[in-house]
């Protein structure tokens, strides 16, 4: 017996149904019905598998057979519709009619037919399993390669549109032989966007900067980070001034790392008061100026304006990678405006997918000052290399046994 088995899929179950009967007759048995993603710009869809009637026309042996089932009828199907299949039922007098209306059997037979559902279940499972890269590639009609970095780079974090666009990308590059592959390839393009530079406490010369960003992105915490990093590692000079006058408790939390640290803490509450403040630190080799978190757009721009008071001030702009990489693409577009001088990623620790920093970072095109990666300070603030950068991204495959071994 040689079945013909097909698989339809249909934007809802009607016209599955009726594409299935079109093509396999009204006695299809219907194998499984399932509801599919539809892939990155696609509407979910309606997924049917059904089997030609005649592929399950083999005669069952039956015991007990009543008047109400003569021989010959059809045999029960182990493969019974994924939806509305009654339990125990056995005999299907024709495929899409059994879907509406099945027959009660006895019970070996019912047992036998649970038992064979559960194989057929498994093994669609089991085949789900292996070809989920595939599928991927498929919608995306993309090399098995290709479709695999394209899956490595989602489960990142990365935001699926950028992740697409990096692998088609780099396919178009591959078209020619090219050192370090696909892979290589996708690399490279994710080092033109995640740029690193001098780690902020390294900076030669007087050097002003001031941190902006969302509320509770970490800033003030980054801050205190960087000026004991530059007291600790770099023997600098520094000094710290804040505009965050609008938090109450900010003034108290900036003059309490200046106090453990030793360096001055001045609070400004308007243009003036920071151009002096800053006169009044002159000796430092280092000014940080931290901002106020505030949610709403002009409010983040008044601030930013107000720090430019400081003469050749950078704004490193925070933004969290905890929060995902939606969130970190409308953070990078309500900011843009702005013109940050450099990005630094914080919370990387909280991140469940720290590849999602990509879309801050193609959205505004800066260096990468530093991460921050915890709560501690200083230990957990870092500057990445160029390679780190992109791992945040796509790390090295795991290595597999095979590949120990060699
Ligand atoms: N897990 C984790 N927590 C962090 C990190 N950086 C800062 N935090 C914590 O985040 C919270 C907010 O930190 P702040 O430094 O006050 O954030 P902020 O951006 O200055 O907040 P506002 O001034 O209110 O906008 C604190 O509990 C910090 O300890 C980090 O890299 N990882
Ligand atoms: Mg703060």
């Amino acid at each position: 017996m040689s079945a013909t088995v097909r698989t339809f899929r249909a934007p809802d179950s009607t016209a599955a149904l009726a594409a299935v009967k079109a093509a396999l007759g009204p006695d299809a048995i219907l194998i499984s019905t399932r509801t599919v993603q539809g892939g990155l710009f696609r509407r979910p869809e309606v997924e049917v598998t059904a089997a030609a009637g005649d592929a399950l026309e083999a005669p069952v042996p039956r015991r007990g057979d009543g008047p109400s089932s003569p021989r010959g009828d059809r045999a029960p199907s182990a493969t019974a519709p994924a939806a509305g299949d009654g339990q125990g039922e056995g005999r299907r007098p024709s495929g899409l009619a059994a879907y509406a209306a099945p027959r009660p059997v006895d019970d070996a037979l019912a047992s036998e037919v649970q038992l064979l559902r559960r194989s057929v279940e498994e093994t669609r499972r089991a085949l789900a399993t292996v070809t989920r890269e595939a599928r991927a590639g498929r919608e995306l009609e993309i090399p098995p390669a290709a479709a695999a970095l394209h899956a490595r780079l989602i489960a990142r974090g990365v935001e699926p549109v950028l992740a697409e666009e990096l692998v088609r990308q780099a396919l178009q590059l591959t078209a020619s032989p090219r050192a370090g592959g696909l892979e290589g390839a996708v690399r490279d393009l994710l080092g033109e966007r995640l740029v690193p530079c001098r780690a902020p406490w390294l900076h030669d010369g007087r050097h002003a900067l001031a941190l902006i960003g969302p509320t509770g992105v970490g800033k003030t915490t980054t801050l205190a980070k960087i000026a004991a990093r530059a007291l600790l590692e770099a023997k600098k000079k520094v000094a710290l001034l804040t505009v965050d006058t609008y938090r109450i408790g900010a003034c108290d939390q900036l003059a309490r790392y200046g106090e453990i640290m030793g360096i001055p803490a001045l609070v400004a509450r308007d243009r003036g008061e920071l151009v002096q403040a800053y006169e009044r630190v002159k000796d430092a080799d280092l000014v940080l100026v931290d901002t106020a978190g505030r949610s709403s757009p002009e409010d983040v721009a008044r601030q930013a304006e107000l720090v430019r008071a400081i003469p050749k001030v950078q704004l490193h702009l925070v933004v969290s990678a905890a929060t995902g990489a939606l969130e970190l693409s409308a953070v990078a577009e309500r900011y843009r405006d702005l013109r940050p001088d450099r990005l630094l990623f914080s919370k990387l620790d909280e991140a469940a997918g720290p590849g999602a920093v990509l879309s801050a970072a193609v959205r505004i095109p800066r260096p990468v000052s530093c991460v921050a990666d915890g709560q501690r300070v200083p230990e957990d603030l870092h500057a990445l290399g160029a390679a780190e950068l992109v791992d945040l991204a796509l790390p090295p495959a795991p290595r597999t046994p095979q590949h120990e071994g060699a």
